[in-house]
C-alpha cells in the first residue's frame, strides 16, 4: 500500500516551509481539493492537492490567485500567503499539483451559521471584498470555470447527465428531476441582465459560503475571505445568493433529514444587513431588485450541479457516501422552494439596508 503521509510529507519538503515537520493531517470541508494541514516545530501550514478535473488549467488558476492575493497585500487586507517552492514557483506542478499556504492562525470557519452576528459580519466582509475588487485589473484574469455561474448551461448539464443516465440512478431521483425541470424558465434573469448589459460585470468571489472566510477566534469578526480560485468576472449577484444558499439555512447543506431544513429569513437579513450598507455606493436598482432571486437561482443552480453530479458518478463534489449529492441537492431544493414563497418579505429586508 502506498504510504500516503510519507508521500505528502516529501512532497511539502518541496516547499520553502519553516521548521522540521512534526505532522501532516487532512485539514477542512471544502468539496474539491485535498486539503492537509502541515505542523513543524515552527509554523503550521495549509497544502493543498488542487482539483485538475475541476481546473482545467491549474497554472492559469495559479496566475489568478498570485494576481488577487498580491493586489489584496498591496491595499492593506488580510489573504492567503502563498508559499513558493524551494525553486521560486507557486506550486508544485505534476499529476497532483501542489500549493502550500500559511495557516492563517486563530480563525476558524462554521458548516452552519451558529449566531446572526457571525453571518452579518461574514456578508460585511464578502460586501467590502466586492469593494476592494473594484480597483483590481479584471484583464489579467483567466476564467478558471467556464461558466461557472451560467445557470441556463448548468440546466443543460444536467439534463445532459439526465440523460445519459450512466449509473442508473435516474430512477432514485424522480422526484428532484421533476422538481428542476419544473423551473427550467426561471434561470436566465442574472445571465441575460449581464447580456443585455442591465447588471453590471464585476469581478467577484463566486464561492462565497461560509467556509470560505475565516473568522477570528476571539471576536468572530472576519479575518481573511479563502478560496480564491474562482475569483472571476461575474455578478455581485452570485456573491450575495451563494452565501444565502449555504448560510441562512436551519441545517447543514447535507443535512438527510428535511424536516431539519428551512430558508430563515432572519439569517437572511442578518447577513442582508452586513452585505448591503457594505455595497451601498456601489449597487445599482436592478441588482438591488433581483438581491432576492439571486438567493433562490443560486440554492437552484448549487442544487442541479449536486443532482447532475449524483447521476454521473460523483465525478466533482467530493463525497463521503454513495447518495452524498443527492442528499445536499434535496437541501439546496428544499431552500430554493422555500425562497420562492419569500421573495417579498425578501426584497422589503434589502431595500431596508440598501
Ligand atoms: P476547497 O476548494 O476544497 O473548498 P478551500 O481552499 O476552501 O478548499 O480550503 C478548505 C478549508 O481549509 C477551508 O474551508 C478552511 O477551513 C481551511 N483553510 C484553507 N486555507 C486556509 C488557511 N490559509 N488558513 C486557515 N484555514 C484554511
Ligand atoms: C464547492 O470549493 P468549495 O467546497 O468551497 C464549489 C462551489 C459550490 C460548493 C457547494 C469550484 O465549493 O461552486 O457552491 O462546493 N466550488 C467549485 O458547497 O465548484
Ligand atoms: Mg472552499
Amino acid at each position: 500500500m502506498v504510504d500516503y503521509k510519507k508521500e505528502h510529507i516529501e512532497k511539502a519538503k518541496k516547499f520553502r516551509i519553516e521548521g522540521e515537520i512534526l505532522s501532516i493531517e487532512p485539514y477542512g470541508s471544502g468539496h474539491i481539493n485535498k486539503t492537509f494541514l502541515i505542523t513543524t516545530d515552527k509554523m503550521r501550514y495549509v497544502m493543498q492537492i488542487m482539483n485538475s478535473t475541476v481546473f482545467g488549467n491549474i497554472s492559469n488558476l495559479m496566475n489568478n490567485v498570485c494576481a488577487v492575493t498580491e493586489y489584496l497585500v498591496s491595499i492593506g487586507v488580510e489573504t492567503l500567503e502563498i508559499v513558493p517552492t524551494l525553486d521560486g514557483k507557486s506550486y508544485l506542478d505534476g499529476e497532483e499539483p501542489v500549493r502550500v499556504d500559511k495557516m492563517i492562525e486563530n480563525t476558524l470557519t462554521y458548516q452552519k451559521v451558529e449566531n446572526a452576528e457571525v453571518f452579518k459580519n461574514a456578508g460585511k466582509a464578502f460586501g467590502e471584498f466586492q469593494n476592494q475588487l473594484t480597483g483590481f485589473d479584471a484583464s489579467v484574469l483567466v476564467e478558471t470555470i467556464p461558466n461557472f455561474h451560467n445557470t441556463p448551461v448548468r440546466f443543460e448539464d444536467f439534463k445532459k447527465a439526465l440523460d445519459l443516465d450512466v449509473c442508473d440512478r435516474a430512477r432514485t431521483c424522480g422526484k428532484e428531476t421533476e422538481f428542476v425541470l419544473a423551473r427550467k424558465d426561471t434561470l436566465s434573469k442574472v445571465v441575460d441582465g449581464l447580456a443585455d448589459g442591465s447588471i453590471p460585470l464585476r469581478v467577484t468571489h463566486n464561492d462565497t459560503k461560509l467556509n470560505n472566510i475565516l473568522l477570528d477566534k476571539d471576536t468572530n469578526e472576519a479575518r481573511a475571505i479563502i478560496d480564491l480560485d474562482t475569483v472571476m468576472p461575474g455578478s455581485m449577484l452570485y456573491d450575495f445568493g451563494d452565501s444565502i444558499r449555504f448560510g441562512a439555512s436551519t441545517a447543514e447543506e447535507d443535512e438527510k433529514d428535511l424536516e431539519k431544513v428551512h430558508f430563515d429569513i432572519k439569517l437572511f437579513e442578518a447577513y442582508a444587513s452586513g452585505f448591503c450598507p457594505a455595497v451601498k455606493e456601489s449597487i445599482t436598482e436592478a441588482e438591488k431588485e433581483l438581491l432576492p432571486y439571486s438567493a433562490y437561482l443560486l440554492t437552484m443552480e448549487c442544487g442541479s450541479r449536486f443532482l447532475a453530479d449524483y447521476l454521473s458518478g460523483d465525478k466533482y463534489f467530493s463525497i463521503n457516501y454513495p447518495e452524498h449529492n443527492l442528499v445536499r441537492a434535496r437541501t439546496q431544493f428544499k431552500l430554493a422552494e422555500e425562497m420562492e414563497k419569500s421573495l417579498d418579505e425578501m426584497l422589503k429586508i434589502c431595500k431596508k439596508y440598501c
